[in-house]
């Protein structure tokens, strides 16, 4: 058994050892499953999730959160998972500084010839270049970084590294700095250049503060320094670094050459070649990339209980919200159907349709003969129409003024997140003919009681055949629906043929459904805001989900 699975207890096993003695790495036949492999799914687990996660509720605080997904998203993508993925990879070592410190001009001293183009112009470097040797190709092949870097491939870069020249870091080209981020971010190892009349600015430091926060390992060069000014500028930098706790920087200080173009002078940057072959080395290369492996570990874990603060924040804000946007609806469910009640389904028109209809000259009038049925039957074809556009009319109020409620609560409303909610919901329109379907259910309502009515005992199918010889069946349906509209006069008639409990009973139903009705409507008016409110993201477990995942993950680092 490799003697390096022991070690997989407490931390992730160095993979394929790139320089692994013979017999070592047996990895082709390994059964079990490493300890590096639980902590790649942990890891992909978390990136899953940061990716699903969304910062539904504009709340204070909500866009800093989704920059910092985002970041971490990427982080995860360019440096952990590749690495996890990969542990024989190269170290990743990121040349990172400001503008014109000298960054292409290490790089190229490094590698012995001008791979990416150091210049007067500033900023110089825009497309950043990887330099790797040839044996490390294959290692390299997958690496998400390789999508935005020029590669080129010379012996002369040690084996094991990538070295990577980045554009500058404090930009004036937005670009540029977002690529150097990018390129930190992915880096298992910064080399830092500053220079000796630059290295006081507040942008490196930052950087740097950055670097140790998350426990990326680093190396310092300072380029540039005026001989008399060697001994001041090395002591004086050596405390600021002392003063953050970063006294095990390697740091390589470059003398000033005087007006030069070109690569620098061999004995110059020997020791950092020196350096960098040794970081190269198997073990030192593996030591760097868990050192830094630990401390991404170890800063994923604020930074993704931040997250999950963020995320509880809108789980908080959407409950509040939620209670704004239901009790909203009450006010306004609760007047339409007093307005059910109260008849308001016969107002108007359909009282105006009646008068001629049932009035003591209208075809209702007198005694009921065959031949006038189809008088009757159109008269009431006619009531009936007025009846559909009367209640079509309540059911779609009770919709539009639930809907106006909701907005109006939301406008009204201090709570955080309601702005956003309202831009959310927006503005939106209820036709004028939204309710008809629901008119159409509630007069065919009142044909299904008549015949259920009808299939009763001897006296009521009596009664209802009675009734249906009389004005037909569409004309039984349409008096019941005028009655339970609230037309009393219809109701008198249908007493007068069905008697006073049927009457009452199937009006009673009539009038139950369509309160019910007015009601589902008005309760439907906050669906705009509810399909917001019940996004997975707000649900009242969403903060947790992040959590679980940060919990598997301390239990395996
Ligand atoms: N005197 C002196 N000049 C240097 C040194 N290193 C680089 N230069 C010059 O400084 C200028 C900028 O160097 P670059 O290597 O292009 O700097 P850079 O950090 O890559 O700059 P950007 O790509 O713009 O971020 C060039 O003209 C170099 O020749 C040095 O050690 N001493
Ligand atoms: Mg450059």
């Amino acid at each position: 058994m490799p003697a390096d699975v022991d070690r997989s207890a407490s931390a992730p096993r160095v993979g394929r050892g790139r320089a692994g003695a013979p017999g070592e790495g047996g990895d082709d036949a390994e059964p079990r499953p490493r300890a590096s492999d639980y902590l790649l799914d942990a890891v992909g687990d978390l990136r899953r999730d940061l990716d699903r996660t969304r910062f539904v509720l504009r709340l204070a605080g909500a866009d800093r959160a989704e920059q910092r997904r985002r970041e971490l998203l990427e982080q995860l993508d360019d440096q952990l998972l590749p690495r996890l993925r990969e542990l024989s990879a190269p170290a990743v070592v990121v040349v990172a500084g400001s503008t014109g410190a000298g960054k292409s001009t290490l790089v190229n001293s490094v590698v012995g010839e001008e791979v990416s183009p150091a210049g007067v112009l500033r900023p110089t470097t825009r497309r950043p270049v990887l330099a790797h040797h040839p044996a490390d190709a294959e290692l390299l092949e997958r690496h998400p970084l390789l999508e935005d870097v020029d590669v080129v491939v010379r012996e002369e870069v040690p084996r094991g590294i990538a070295l990577v020249d980045a554009p500058d870091l404090d930009s004036l080209l937005a670009s540029n700095r977002t690529v150097a981020q990018r390129l930190l971010d992915a880096a298992d190892l910064w080399v830092f250049v500053t220079t000796a009349a630059r290295y006081g600015d507040a942008v490196p430091w930052q950087a740097l503060a950055q670097a140790a926060e998350r426990g990326t390992s680093m190396a310092m060069v300072l380029n540039r320094v005026p001989a008399d000014a060697m001994t001041t500028v090395r002591s004086d930098l050596m405390q600021r670094l002392r003063d953050r706790g970063m006294t095990t920087v390697p740091l390589f200080v470059v003398p000033d050459e005087g007006p030069r173009h070109g690569l620098l002078a061999a004995g110059v940057v020997a020791p950092v070649r020196r350096w960098l072959a040794m970081v190269a080395g198997a073990d030192r290369a593996r030591s760097v990339i868990l050192r830094t492996q630990r401390g991404t570990l170890k800063a994923l874990r604020p930074w993704v209980d931040e997250l999950a603060e963020a995320v509880q924040a809108q789980v908080d804000a959407r409950a509040g919200l939620e209670r704004v946007v239901e009790e909203a609806l009450e006010a306004p469910a609760q007047r339409a159907e007093l307005a059910v009640r109260g008849g308001a389904a016969a107002d108007g028109p359909v009282r105006a349709r009646w008068a001629a209809v049932g009035g003591a000259r209208g075809p209702l009038a007198g005694r009921w003969t065959r031949r006038g049925l189809e008088a009757r039957a159109e008269a009431l074809a006619s009531l009936r129409a007025e009846l559909l556009t009367s209640a079509t009319v309540l059911l779609t109020a009770a919709r539009r003024h639930a809907q106006d409620g909701v907005l109006g609560a939301l406008e009204r409303s201090a709570l955080p997140g309601a702005p956003g909610l309202l831009d959310a919901v927006g503005p939106t329109d209820v036709p004028a003919g939204h309710g008809a379907g629901d008119a159409a259910a509630w007069v065919g309502l009142a044909a299904s009681v008549l015949q259920e009515l009808g299939a009763g005992d001897r006296r009521s199918a009596g009664a209802v055949d009675r009734l249906v010889k009389g004005v037909g069946s569409d004309g039984a349906a349409t008096l019941l629906a005028a009655a339970a509209a609230g037309l009393g006069a219809a109701g008198v008639l249908l007493t007068g043929v069905l008697g006073a409990e049927a009457t009452a009973t199937a009006v009673r139903r009539l009038q139950d459904d369509l309160a019910a009705r007015v009601r589902a409507q008005a309760a439907a008016g906050a669906d705009p805001a509810r399909a917001v409110l019940s996004a997975p993201d707000l649900a009242d477990d969403a903060a947790s989900r992040l959590r679980l995942r940060l919990a598997v993950l301390k239990g395996l680092t």
